[in-house]
């Protein structure tokens, strides 16, 4: 059964592929998993009918038959538990990929978010010059510590998995900041992942899409 995921129908960053559903879009790609695309504007994700499918409204989605998924870390560990590519063998092995799975929207991504609101959303409040510098302070804490664990290794436990791929799409949105080339072993981890022909894949999706393209 061909599974459905939905995505922005104009994502604000124009397909840059930061949007969560290319994390999705990835996972399918790793496990050569075709997939249709249905795309929501922002009216749309806040109707009922996409209320049912996300009850926060937003994207991505996935649905195969009478399965559906939010949350982008839900669907990519749903897809890397019944297909081969993107978790380990070893019941070991396994549980520390999805621990980094984890590591990577729970522990590293909410700073790097952060930075987009004090940016963005909050930039012209009187207090987001000084609240900025703390946000930056916390996101090179955690790049420090991830940078040290990865070391010298291509990815964050042996071989490629589900965890990476996580980990790499959250450290992508720091991207346009400079943050990210501070740290150049997390840097080269990232180039890494966007080098996989699945990513590759993936983000030639999403881009036309934006590019009116798709
Ligand atoms: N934790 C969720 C976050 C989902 C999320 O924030 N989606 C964004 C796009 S990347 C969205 O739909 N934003 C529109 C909105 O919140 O109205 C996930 O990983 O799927």
């Amino acid at each position: 059964m061909t599974p459905t995921i939905t995505v922005f129908e104009r994502s604000p960053d124009g397909g840059k592929g930061l949007a969560r559903d290319m994390r999705v879009r990835w996972a399918l790609e790793e496990i050569g998993q075709p997939y249709d695309v249905r795309l929501v504007s922002f009216a749309a994700m806040k109707q009922p009918a996409h209320l049912a499918l996300h009850p926060f409204g937003q994207i991505p989605t996935y649905e195969e038959g009478d399965l559906a998924l939010f949350e982008s870390g839900a669907i990519v560990l749903h897809l890397a538990e019944r297909h081969a590519g993107l978790l380990p063998g070893d019941a070991n092995a396994r549980a520390r990929a999805i621990a980094w799975m984890f590591a990577a929207v729970n522990t590293v991504e909410p700073p790097i978010l952060e930075l987009v609101t004090v940016r963005i959303l909050e930039g012209d409040k009187p207090w987001a010059g000084e609240r900025l510098p703390l946000v930056l302070d916390r996101i090179r804490n955690r790049l420090q510590q991830l940078s040290a664990r990865l070391g010298d290794a291509d990815w964050l436990d042996r071989a490629f998995s589900a965890g990476d791929l996580m980990m790499v799409h959250a450290l992508l949105r720091l991207r346009p900041s400079g943050v990210l080339d501070e740290f150049p072993t997390l840097a080269a981890y990232v180039a890494r992942g966007e080098a996989r022909p699945a990513y590759k894949r993936a983000f030639a999706a999403q881009l036309a899409v934006a590019t009116g393209a798709a």
